[in-house]
């Protein structure tokens, strides 16, 4: 076959950019760019891009299903591996109840067409024992969309491409390009709202790649943004600065906000922000005064004690100000298998059961990550003893790694889908791995729904699956008819599984699209289907995100609850002590610095780092500090340095950099592969942050690991007075 180019998305993150492949005629991915006919992307790629090449001819992505002998794996057949794992997952459950069954779901499994699969696959398992990566990641965001708009999946967009003011608290889209509002050259959408006469602004302690392209930088402290939010609340009730005719027709439980930040004034909270009060008082008062404005939000503050809270008051903020619903707001978006309306339709579990201690409610019908570790070691009935992973690391990106990785070395039986043997997936019975993403093609429905502007694109295959190549649906489906009850399962196995074949992701969602909002079946001839979606160039554009929230809102008499109770309770209980002066994130004895995360532009999670492109150059794990920290601490830039928590500790290179608010650090996460045996990620430095992390530490309303603003101590290596204790021995600590 001559050489080829043809386009298809970059997988590797919810923006999903538009990318062109060339592919020469021995099969080699040879270049990828950008798109440019690309609806949404237009062009854009960042440098993970050429990844999508690098991980499909890596020698370390496996390609045959994999079976632990002893310590090593060998190849296994696809049709012995699902017997011998059904055997086993069927044996596990009679003797040990569903409760001894367990399933985690990592983050690409979103970016994914089979995930409707995997989450049939947990329905199949039928165990109150399902994590996900969303509880150290968009619970707080979810969890407010229930409460205050009626379901979880009502979490609104920010509408960059016409506001004309943004303020992003606790996000780096000129890094990530977007989350929860998919934005691919969040770059170019910002460098255009400061283009037509509007303001960007970002909170956050770190001077980022995002801040260097506003207008302002505000360095808040480390978990301090409640404090501001309250004071900007407080200023727009003072002042009068509300839409008041917005909130008389859509919104409930106004008065009860208003006395909530009565006394939260900006002098009172400005010292636990760690800002001047006239900053707080300037950021309400532009926002009320803007023609449109949106706060948009992302994982510095899901990963906070505050986390919905804060994700609240950001809410609250764009609510009052009349900026919810409103072109260059916050807005809902409408996909093309319409998300948002069927929302209604979808009950939210909420504290149906718990984790066995009982102090972790599940929430959309999962467990929060912060339970797992727990539930895999603590004896007795229930305890986890088969595991399934799909797409996931929970081993790195899971709090508390050390007592995660011998908890699942030592269960019965592990399954993991996944491309590559990882910290996680070593712990594995079988590892079945899925093609390339080269090698598949489909409709991200995810995507679409969470996107700044309303489209339809259809991702294509690249690359020929090879012959005995398994795509992650038909593994999942697989699993699933496993542990299915089926009687005479020799005899009625075969046909049933003829019969799921058939249901590709591709034909699941045919029907979904032709009803939805711009489908043939709603707009007759002219309307979308899926073939129209392969057949269009760079997708489909349908138009700016509208206002819909009266379409949408899913609460009781469809009205926005604005104070929620529990949100309520929990602002109360930290006020007293804010006006008092003292923060809920005071420190702890010896621990004088702020640990808060970094995400590389380079780095993808735990996952990129075995692709020899991404790891050249400045993309390290290292800890950022400020120089006058490092002065004080008589520590110089490129030390090895240990990082203590009362957690656990870790060894590190010292970067020094100004852009890093003074008494707080960075590090990325998802680093530290040393033992996974992967040629190039086994031997870099660095090592895995969430050992510095406490599990018991979670926002406290939804659940969600709190990563951020832990107190660490940095040290010279070798130098530290007194090395923390293990952190299985610390954790009992917390506990007693
Ligand atoms: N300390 C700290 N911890 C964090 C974070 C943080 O900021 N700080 N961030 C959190 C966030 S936001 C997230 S989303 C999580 C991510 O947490 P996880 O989802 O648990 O981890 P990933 O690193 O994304 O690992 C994804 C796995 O999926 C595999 N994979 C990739 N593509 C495919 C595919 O197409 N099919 C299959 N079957 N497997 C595939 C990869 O090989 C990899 O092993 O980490 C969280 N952890
Ligand atoms: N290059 C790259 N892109 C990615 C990913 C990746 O790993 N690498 N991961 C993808 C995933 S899974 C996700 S969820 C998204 C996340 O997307 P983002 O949320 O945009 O990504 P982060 O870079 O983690 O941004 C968090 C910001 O919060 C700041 N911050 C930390 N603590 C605080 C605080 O207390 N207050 C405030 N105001 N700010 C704080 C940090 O300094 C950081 O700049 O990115 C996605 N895109
Ligand atoms: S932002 Fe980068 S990693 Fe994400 S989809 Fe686009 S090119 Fe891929
Ligand atoms: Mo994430």
């Amino acid at each position: 076959m001559p050489a080829t180019t043809r386009p298809t998305h970059c997988c590797l993150c919810e923006a999903h950019c538009g990318i062109l492949v060339t592919v020469d005629e021995d099969q080699q991915v040879t270049r990828i760019t950008g798109d440019p006919d690309d609806v949404l992307s237009k062009g854009y790629i960042c440098p993970k891009a050429t990844a999508m090449g690098g991980l499909h001819h890596d020698p370390d992505r496996l390609r045959t299903p994999m079976r632990r002998v002893g310590e090593t794996f060998e190849p296994v057949g696809w049709d012995d591996a699902f017997d011998e794992i059904g055997r086993r997952l069927r044996a596990i459950r009679k003797e040990h109840g569903f409760r001894a069954l367990a399933m985690y779901l990592g983050n690409p499994a979103a970016h994914n067409t089979s995930v409707a699969h995997g989450l049939t696959l947990r329905l199949a398992l039928a165990t109150p024992n399902f994590y996900t990566a969303s509880s150290i990641d968009q619970y707080p965001h979810e969890f407010t969309a229930w409460r205050m708009f009626g379901s979880n999946a009502l979490v609104p967009v920010v509408d960059i491409d016409h506001s004309d003011r943004l303020v992003i608290v606790g996000a780096n889209p000129a890094v990530s390009n977007g989350s929860l509002s998919t934005m691919p050259g969040a770059p170019r959408r910002i460098k255009a709202i400061r283009d037509r006469g509007g303001k960007v602004v970002v909170i956050d302690p770190r001077r980022t790649e995002t801040a260097k392209l506003a207008d302002q930088h505000v360095a808040v402290e480390p978990g301090g943004d409640v404090y501001l939010l309250m004071g900007m609340l407080h200023v727009l009730f003072a002042e009068n600065l509300c839409d008041d005719a917005f909130l008389a027709r859509s919104a409930r439980g106004l008065d009860a906000l208003r006395d909530l930040v009565a006394d939260a004034t900006p002098a009172a909270m400005a010292p636990l922000a760690g800002i001047p009060a006239e900053t707080i008082i300037e950021l309400a008062r532009e926002h009320a005064a803007a023609r449109s404005a949106a706060i948009y939000c992302r994982i510095g503050i899901c990963q906070q004690q505050t986390g919905t809270l804060v994700t609240w008051l950001i809410s609250a903020i764009n609510i009052v100000t009349g900026n919810l619903d409103r072109p260059g707001g916050m807005m809902f978006p409408t996909p093309p298998v319409d998300v948002p309306r069927l929302a209604r339709f979808i009950p939210v579990a909420y504290g149906r059961w718990t984790d066995r201690s009982g102090r972790y409610p599940a929430f959309r019908s999962e467990l929060p990550i912060a339970a797992l570790t727990d539930e895999l070691t603590t004896p007795g009935r229930g305890r986890i003893r088969a595991m399934v992973t799909y797409a996931g690391n929970p081993v790195s990106s899971v709090p508390n790694r050390g007592r995660m990785d011998a908890a699942l070395a030592d269960l019965d039986l592990m399954v993991s889908v996944d491309i590559y043997l990882t910290e996680t997936t070593r712990h594995a019975d079988f590892v079945l791995p899925p093609i390339s993403h080269l090698e598949r093609g489909g409709f991200n429905l995810l995507v679409s729904a969470f996107s700044v502007r309303n489209n339809a694109r259809y991702t294509h295959q690249i690359l020929d699956k090879p012959a005995d190549g398994f795509d992650d649906w038909q593994i999942l489906n697989r699993l699933i008819l496993e542990v299915l009850p089926i009687p005479a399962r020799r005899l009625v196995g075969r046909p049933l599984r003829r019969l799921t074949d058939v249901l590709t992701p591709e034909r699941m969602l045919a029907l979904p699209i032709a009803l939805g909002p711009y489908g043939v079946l709603r707009r007759g001839r002219r309307g979308l289907t899926l073939k129209r979606m392969r057949e269009s160039v760079g997708g489909i554009d349908l138009g700016a995100l509208r206002p819909r929230l009266r379409e949408v809102i899913a609460t009781r008499g469809r009205r926005i609850e604005l104070a929620p109770e529990s949100f309520l309770e929990e602002a109360r209980r930290i006020l007293p002590d804010a006006l008092a002066g003292r923060s809920h994130t005071a420190a702890s004895d010896g621990y004088d610095l702020k640990l808060i995360g970094r995400r590389r532009q380079r780095s993808n999670n735990s996952w990129l780092h075995n692709v020899p492109t991404m790891v050249t150059g400045s993309n390290r794990c290292t800890v950022l500090m400020h120089p006058a920290d490092a002065e004080r601490l008589g520590i110089a830039a490129e030390q090895d340095v240990t990082v203590a928590s009362t957690t656990g500790s870790i060894d590190v290179a010292l970067e020094v950099s100004d852009e890093i608010r003074q008494g707080t650090v960075a590090i990325p996460h998802g680093w530290g592969h040393g033992g996974t045996g992967w040629r190039v990620a086994d031997e870099l430095a660095g090592q895995n942050v969430n050992l510095l992390h406490d599990p018991a530490r979670v926002d406290r309303l939804s659940g969600n690991s709190a990563v951020n603003d832990t107190w660490v101590r940095v040290t010279p290596v070798g130098a530290a007075a007194v090395r923390s204790a293990p952190a299985a021995e610390s954790r009992t600590a917390t506990r007693a």
